[in-house]
């Protein structure tokens, strides 16, 4: 059983997993505006999972006898500056989310919530991989810089991606 500020957390990481989609997916549509279909492709992978990771909370909360709250999302930006520039966007958001799985963490802990801190413990090893997965991107971002056909080749490369569904997970995305 959850307690009530427990369920609202998780409820609040709902929103927050989806809102991370939501703003992949439209880094993702201006990345295909800029013909780097690659690197959109990429995004979209990543938007996919995200879903994934908010319906891993859902059906959580849901095999504890809570309700899972469809959120109210906040609309998303569509003007970047460039692959670099969504790419540390992403890190960025990436290392926000980092810090409200701690701070879930936290609160599971404090509300002796032993099932839900070992629960959370997927999302703790996932975030240090989504965090290095982007900084990668970055790094090689910052290689080949303005070179037009270093870039072509990093496009095709980050092209290849694509998205395994988690076990036992519904993927609301197609
Ligand atoms: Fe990219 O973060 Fe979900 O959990």
């Amino acid at each position: 059983m959850l307690s009530k500020k427990m369920l609202k957390a998780l409820n609040k990481q709902i929103q927050e997993e989806l809102y991370s989609g939501y703003l992949y997916l439209a880094m993702s549509a201006y990345l295909s505006d800029q013909n780097l279909n690659g690197f959109a492709t990429w995004m979209r992978m990543q938007a996919r999972e995200e879903d994934s990771h908010a319906m891993k909370i859902y059906q959580y909360i849901i095999e504890h006898n809570g309700q899972p709250l469809v959120p109210e999302l906040q609309k998303p930006p569509r003007d970047f500056k460039g692959a670099a520039d969504i790419f540390k966007q992403a890190l960025d958001h990436e290392r926000h989310i980092t810090a409200c799985i701690n701070d879930l963490v936290d609160l599971a802990q404090k509300e002796k919530d032993k099932a839900t801190e070992s629960f959370l413990q997927w999302f703790v090893d996932e975030q240090v991989e989504e965090e290095n997965q982007v900084v990668e991107v970055i790094k090689q971002l910052n290689i080949v810089k303005d070179d037009g056909p270093g870039l072509w080749m990093l496009d095709q490369e980050m092209g290849q991606r694509t998205f395994t569904p988690l076990p036992g997970i519904e993927n609301r995305m197609v």
